[in-house]
C-alpha cells in the first residue's frame, strides 16, 4: 500500500516536472530563405514552429525585434524592421534595408497562443 502511494507520487512529480519543462523552448523561429540580397526595401522570412510535432504556429504576436550585424561583430549596425504582409499565416515577414554583405541577425520575440512564456528566436541572415 505504501508503496503504491509512493509509486503514484513520483508519477505526479514526473507529470508536473515535464509539464514545467514544456515552455518557450517548444518553439523556433526558422529562415524561410537564409540568403537574401543585400538592398534597402528586402524582405526577410521567418517560419515559426512547435519543435515537437512539427507543426507550423500562426497568429503569433511579435512583440520584439531586431536586425543587427553582430554575427559579423558589428553590434551597432542595425537596421528597421517593418512587417509586411507573408503569404503563410506562420510566416512572419519584415522589409528592411540591408546596405552590407555579410551576416544580420534577426532577433525576435513573440506571444503564442497557449503559451505563457514569450518565444524568443535568433536567426541569422546572409546578405549577397
Ligand atoms: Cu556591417
Amino acid at each position: 500500500m505504501m508503496r503504491k502511494i509512493l509509486l503514484a507520487g513520483v508519477a505526479i512529480a514526473i507529470a508536473v516536472a515535464r509539464t514545467a519543462l514544456a515552455g518557450a523552448n517548444d518553439y523556433a523561429f526558422e529562415p524561410v530563405r537564409a540568403e537574401v540580397k543585400k538592398g534597402d526595401g528586402v524582405v526577410v522570412s521567418v517560419r515559426l514552429k512547435h519543435k515537437a510535432t512539427g507543426k507550423s504556429v500562426s497568429e503569433a504576436i511579435i512583440v520584439q525585434k531586431r536586425i543587427d550585424m553582430s554575427p559579423d561583430a558589428m553590434d551597432e549596425m542595425v537596421s528597421p524592421l517593418t512587417p509586411v504582409q507573408s503569404n503563410e499565416p506562420s510566416v512572419y515577414s519584415f522589409k528592411t534595408d540591408l546596405s552590407m554583405t555579410g551576416r544580420w541577425l534577426l532577433s525576435i520575440a513573440a506571444k503564442v497562443q497557449g503559451e505563457p512564456e514569450t518565444v524568443v528566436g535568433k536567426v541569422t541572415f546572409q546578405a549577397r
